[in-house]
């Protein structure tokens, strides 16, 4: 079987890049083998004694599970060990980790935002969970890092991917010169390229939000779901509602199948739920790449401007054209409560 795995993939579309020296394909391969030996403690979860939480809880407030921290733990110590990378900012940490100390200890210019274990509460029930990454290079040539250098605009993003760690566990990234997936072959124990040039179609029949806090929606939203549920589709057929409560695996269904993922503003979450450092602008940069749209409902999540390390944004991002529809919606009804 003719394959291709991540690391040669990875050394073939560096040549793409006339100057670079190979730092930012060591990141990357730095972060396939850590996905692995995440991968291989996700699958033994169930048989192991490290399922449940951990007994402490992390910046969110959220129990950290045994299984969030050791990803937390293998992502940071492979980062640190690649001598690539010079702050990595952690959901499961208050404050980042900055290498850069002013003695220049790291030569590192790429900044590595992540969530480790995403949707870690579906750990136990079995249901799929994911890792995501968002990397930039560093503003400031040397020395200590500054805010500048660590809170930019996701535009401004070299690479972005997930891990998937599902029915089988998936790899998909993006340098801004499209997206591509890789399949974990256990019996190699390499990511071999499975999914080409990935593209979302610019409309689809699934809908994906948690239509339980209904009550709470933004009025455009509130229009946009009930659309969804009275009309049809220009098909005749109904739309679906599909929501699994995981980021990563409700965003890769959406971009092989096309749709709309929502996780809006609302009473309870009056900036939404999702962080916008390494959950929403790494998802935008890939669904962007993948020809899809990614908004507030009102302004691209790629150009906001963070504030902090943090901070939350509402999302709305999947087939450009059921995202236009909703950013209609929210403008036609700016003001409406
Ligand atoms: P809710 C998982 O906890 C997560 O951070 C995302 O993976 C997921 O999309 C969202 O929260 C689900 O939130 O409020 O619907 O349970």
């Amino acid at each position: 079987m003719e394959y291709k795995t991540l690391g040669q993939f990875i050394i073939e579309k560096q040549a793409e890049f006339p100057f670079a020296k190979g730092e930012l394909s060591r990141l990357l391969r730095d972060i396939g083998i850590a996905a692995k030996v995440v991968n291989r403690e996700v699958n033994k979860a169930g048989l192991a004694e490290i399922l449940g939480s951990f007994g402490q809880v992390n910046v969110q407030g959220e129990e950290q599970q045994k299984l969030d921290v050791l990803a937390d733990r293998e992502f940071i110590s492979a980062l640190q060990r690649g001598g690539e990378c010079c702050y990595i900012a952690s959901e499961e940490h208050e404050e980042g980790l900055d290498f850069s100390s002013s003695e220049g200890s790291s030569e590192g210019k790429y900044i590595v935002c992540i969530d480790p274990l995403d949707g870690s509460s579906n750990i136990d029930v079995n249901i799929s969970i994911g890792t995501i990454f968002s990397i930039y290079r560093r503003k400031s040539s040397s020395g200590r890092l500054s805010e500048q250098d660590i809170l930019q605009q996701g535009i401004n993003q070299v690479a972005a991917g997930y891990i998937l760690y599902g029915s089988s566990t998936m790899l998909v990234y993006t340098t801004g010169h499209g997206v591509n997936g890789f399949t974990l072959d256990p019996s190699i124990g390499e990511f071999c390229l499975s999914h080409p040039t990935m593209r979302i179609p610019e409309n689809g029949n699934t809908y994906s939000i948690n239509q339980g806090n209904f009550v709470n929606f933004p009025p455009a939203i509130k229009e946009y779901v009930k659309r969804c549920q009275e009309e049809n589709l220009p098909t005749g057929r109904p739309y679906s509602l599909r929501y699994i409560g995981s980021l990563v695996a409700d965003l890769h269904r959406t971009m092989l199948k096309g749709g709309i993922f929502m996780y809006p503003e609302s009473v309870r979450h009056r900036n939404g739920k999702l962080r916008l450092m390494y959950e929403c602008n790494p998802m935008a940069f890939i669904l962007e790449q993948a020809g899809g749209k990614a908004s507030t409902g009102k302004d691209r999540i790629l150009e906001i401007h963070p504030k902090e390390l943090h901070q939350r944004t509402p999302l709305v991002i999947g087939s450009t054209l059921m995202v236009d529809m909703v950013e209609k919606l929210y403008a036609d009804m700016d003001g409406v409560v």
